[in-house]
């Protein structure tokens, strides 16, 4: 069974309580749990973590390595800076598909660079909280075709 990794990042956790006409009225639980459900209706085993922590988001990305096939990973604000998590991105030759809620290249300048897309299979960016079934989709149809 395929088995994917969603991976969210600082203040993602505060999601559908503030500033919902940026980011949606979904709660960071509510998109969790529609991961899952999307994924059972595919026979695909999806599992979630978050952390406002650059180095946990680090950990879990290393953990994945033995662990899921693949990871779908909104690093919220490390990804306009983090040079640690593009490396361990890098590092666990697994495929991460780089996931925004917001169109960030619609947004402020300095949301436009990204390290995450330097090593990221894709990015799916300004769809919502929708993002992510479009993720686990793609994911699911990348993992597919190189098997
Ligand atoms: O659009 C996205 O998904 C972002 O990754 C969200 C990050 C932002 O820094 C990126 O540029 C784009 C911010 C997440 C903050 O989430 C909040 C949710 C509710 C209230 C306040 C912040």
């Amino acid at each position: 069974m395929t088995s994917i990794l969603v991976l969210n990042g600082p203040n993602l956790n505060l999601l559908g309580t503030r500033q919902p006409e940026v980011y949606g009225s979904t709660t960071l639980a509510e998109i969790e749990e529609s991961c899952v459900a999307h994924g059972a209706s595919r026979d695909i085993s999806v599992s979630c973590f978050q952390s406002n922590h650059e180095g946990a988001l680090v950990d879990a990305i290393h953990d994945a390595r033995n662990t899921f096939d693949g990871i779908i990973l909104n690093a919220g604000a490390y990804t306009h800076t983090s040079i640690a998590l593009m490396d361990a991105v890098a590092s666990v030759e697994l495929p991460v598909i780089e996931l925004h809620l917001s169109n960030i290249h619609a947004r402020e300048e300095f949301r436009h660079k990204s390290y995450l897309s330097k090593v990221a299979l894709g990015q799916i960016c300004g769809f919502g909280s929708h993002g992510y079934v479009l993720a686990i989709d793609a994911l699911k149809a990348h993992l597919d075709s190189a098997s």
